[in-house]
């Protein structure tokens, strides 16, 4: 998989690629990375990106020129999947993670609140949001997505079953996990975990993870039930 990154902010993204799973997933060639900035795709003096508004208001608008330069100057722009991220697009959720990380080429757009110039979303093929609070810029947003798709890559995760188990691929949140030591401040590890009976664990575990989806997430607990009718 390739993504190439439009941003202004580099130094936001390049070094949260270069730690951990995502460095993994470069480094063992799985997915190939390339964060651009924009800024310099500007033709001013100043290399300006934004401007103010027309009619007037407060904030300034990210103009539509260095943008769209800086995405056609990308080898293979135009069979890419062009994401923008914008707390007016889409809800991103696990299942969305999941389609997008069977592409083979992403480019993603991060901008900033105040917003895009309106005919920059005309060479966008979809609008993409990570909730419904503000941020104030869309880096944040784009690491989100490439950490949710990256790792759905098949090899990335070294335990191939990790990402199946994965809170939400089922509709279910995950159960709880212990490790050494068996009692910490007089709180024990439940002792089904310690007798050895793998069929009563996998039980344990999943009555652990219904009881707490019902009680946490009563609507993903839903769609769990919804699920298990079909
Ligand atoms: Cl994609 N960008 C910004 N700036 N804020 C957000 C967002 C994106 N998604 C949720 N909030």
């Amino acid at each position: 998989m390739r993504i190439d990154i439009l941003t202004l902010f580099p130094n936001m993204i390049e070094p949260v690629l270069n730690e951990s799973m995502m460095w993994r997933a470069k480094a063992y060639k799985f997915v190939n990375i390339n964060v651009i900035d924009y800024r310099a795709y500007s033709e001013d003096k100043r290399k300006t990106v934004d401007d103010t508004p027309y009619g007037g208001g407060a904030g300034m608008v990210l103009r539509v020129e260095p943008v769209i330069k800086a995405l056609r100057d990308i080898d293979g722009h135009e069979d890419a999947l062009k994401i923008l991220m914008t707390p007016q697009g889409i809800p991103f959720t696990q299942t969305r993670a999941k389609t997008l990380s069977k592409n083979k080429h992403v480019i993603i757009m991060c901008g900033h609140y105040e917003g895009y110039d309106e005919r920059i979303r005309d060479y966008f093929d979809v609008e993409v949001s990570i909730g419904d609070y503000v941020l104030t810029s869309g880096e944040v947003a784009a690491l989100v997505v490439v950490d949710a798709m990256v790792r759905l890559i098949p090899g990335v995760l070294s335990n191939a079953s990790s990402a199946e188990d994965d809170s939400f691929s089922n509709h279910l949140l995950e159960y709880p996990q212990y490790t050494r030591p068996r009692v910490f401040e007089g709180k024990a590890v439940p002792d089904i975990l310690l007798s050895g009976h793998h069929q009563n664990i996998q039980s344990w575990r999943l009555e652990q993870s219904e009881s707490r989806t019902k009680k946490r997430r009563p609507d993903l607990y839903q769609k769990y039930k919804e699920s298990k009718e079909k």
